[in-house]
């Protein structure tokens, strides 16, 4: 049964008109290699460990700002016009029939989470119900694109919506036009060159003060509480990390200041938002965030997320390969296959911007692998290849064809093959607003340990995004978590201690 909102009666929980308070009891598990005292040899030892914490959530949901980078583009004209269509309540004929807008695809909007049971019926509650969340009808969008195309024609050049659709939406979205971009032609596709039209001239100090203006002129005008920004551009080549220029965050700074070549446009955009405390996630999988932007993003306690949107070929493998692993078989090749026909596509057949890609795809069964020892000797690890085609036919339908190799019982061998056909944007749109929805509740949580004086907000460096991204970035010593389920459970277990839920254990006793 689903209900669609709840209040929780409990002693550690107290609902004001401004916030939320909560206590919560952290269990978790301390591992010792202690000497036993009857013989003094040394023996592991685990230690059960319950830290008290508190939580504060602030209830009120701000008017939000989303500015996307790359608005033009196919994820940003896609979402733009999938909010619009939901607000608007449009339907459309298609040939199979008329379809209603939804935001099927979005963990926030249309999943929902096991909450407890009435009469003994399971309760569902929408995920966005846990805790106040702004709704996607109400966000303002805007944002950046190097091509000058409003949104109408861009939604028109993405060719992913059907057409009755768009035609519906023409008239909502022929005024949005995306204000000019930072173009590096360094950074990106030579291929790209024909769409920058649209562009931020000056220094790489004076791109980026532009950018400090742009974010401070969008909030004014539409009057708006608060504002993130979210980069689904192109994806970039890596800049080169070298000590002295991008290592710290004032030799990034110096750096900005004599102009140098290796400040990549997203990095400019990252530090604009950083500076004006906005929270930044990169959707594409360079590494925007260098050292010292991270460094920047720490000192200003500015929220920073990423990398790489995880829509489709790489869940499945999050999923699939914690699956084997899990069950004790050992996953010995991967081998992914892409061909799409999309600008992302055309970007990335260029050698640098694809090795980016490449990188984010690779990494993302590593802490699995890790997990069990018993499969994998110390440093062993399956073949992973990744292999991505331009065939500008298919358009935004990506092909995502993928090969498992295992090694099972008495040595034999298991062969896995999948195949997806979807378009890439309808995956991607929902993710944006997850993430953007998502980065905007974390800067109203806030929590501390037992023994710390004052409340505190999570660690800028957003790990809760972890679930929608392929490659999350996490403050340096904090484990990667790839495992899919993992990622929701932390996620969604997070928001259950703000209102004094424990985690979802699913033992059911009472049923046994
Ligand atoms: P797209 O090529 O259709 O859109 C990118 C837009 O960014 C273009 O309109 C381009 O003109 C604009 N642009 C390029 N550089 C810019 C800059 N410096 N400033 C402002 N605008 C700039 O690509 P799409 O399909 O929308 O994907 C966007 C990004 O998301 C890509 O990096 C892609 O790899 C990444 N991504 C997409 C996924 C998907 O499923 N669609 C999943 C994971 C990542
Ligand atoms: C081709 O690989 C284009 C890419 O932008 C991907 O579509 C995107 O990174 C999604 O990848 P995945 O592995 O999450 O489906």
């Amino acid at each position: 049964m689903l209900v669609d909102s709840f209040r929780v009666d409990s002693p550690h929980v107290e609902y004001t008109e401004d916030v939320i308070k909560s206590t919560y009891e952290y269990q978790t598990t301390e591992f010792l290699h202690e000497q036993r005292k009857s013989d003094g040899k040394y023996e592991w030892v685990a230690r059960p460990k319950s830290v008290p914490y508190q939580f504060a959530t602030q209830c009120k949901v701000p008017k939000l700002g989303m500015m996307l980078v790359g608005w033009g583009g196919n994820n940003g004209s896609t979402l733009t016009a999938g909010i619009l269509a939901n607000k608007e309540g449009i339907s459309w004929v298609t040939k199979d029939g008329v379809q209603h807008a939804n935001y099927f695809g979005s963990l926030t909007q249309a999943s929902t989470c096991r909450v407890g049971s009435f009469r003994g019926e399971e309760i569902h509650v929408p995920f966005k119900s846990i805790l106040p969340m702004v709704d996607p009808n109400d966000l303002v969008i805007g944002g950046w694109d190097i091509s000058n195309m409003n949104l109408a024609d861009a939604m028109d050049r993405a060719r992913v919506l059907d057409i009755d659709l768009q035609k519906q939406l023409r008239p909502l979205m022929q005024d949005m036009v995306p204000m000019p971009g930072i173009y590096d032609p360094d950074f990106i596709a030579a291929n790209q060159e024909s769409r920058a039209n649209n562009l931020i001239k000056g220094t790489k100090k004076e791109q980026m003060e532009r950018i400090i203006q742009d974010i401070r002129t969008f909030k004014a005008q539409n009057k708006v509480d608060k504002i993130v920004v979210l980069w689904t551009a192109n994806t970039e080549r890596y800049s080169d990390v070298i000590v002295g220029l991008n290592d710290t965050k004032d030799n990034l700074f110096a750096s900005l200041e004599k102009g140098e070549k290796e400040i990549s446009p997203s990095t400019l955009f990252a530090l604009a938002c950083i500076h004006e405390q906005v929270p930044f996630i990169n959707g594409s999988p360079q590494n925007t965030f260098v050292p010292g932007v991270i460094e920047y993003a720490v000192e200003k306690n500015s929220l920073i997320g990423g990398d790489d949107f995880k829509s489709g070929q790489t869940k499945m493998k999050s999923v699939l390969v914690d699956f084997l692993v899990g069950a004790g078989i050992k996953p010995t090749s991967i081998v992914s296959y892409n061909h799409l026909g999309n600008n992302d596509g055309m970007n990335l057949s260029a050698p640098q911007t694809f090795r980016s890609k490449e990188i984010s795809k690779s990494n993302v069964v590593d802490d699995m692998v890790a997990s069990n020892s018993i499969l994998y000797a110390p440093g062993e690890h399956p073949d992973h290849v990744i292999v991505i085609k331009y065939v500008p036919y298919v358009g935004d339908s990506k092909r995502a064809m993928d090969e498992y190799t295992s090694e099972i019982f008495m040595g034999g061998r298991n062969t896995i093959v999948m195949h997806n056909t979807c378009e890439d944007s309808l995956l991607a749109a929902p993710l944006i607003l997850d993430l953007v929805l998502l980065a905007e509740l974390c800067t109203r949580i806030q929590f501390k340990e037992d023994g710390e004086e004052k409340l505190h907000s999570f660690h800028p460096v957003a790990t809760l995004l972890s679930y929608l991204t392929k490659a999350p970035l996490v403050p340096a010593g904090t484990p990667v978590v790839n495992a899919l389920a993992k990622q929701r459970a932390m996620l969604e277990n997070i928001m259950r201690a703000c209102i004094g839920l424990s985690p979802d254990n699913n033992m059911m006793l009472e049923y046994k």
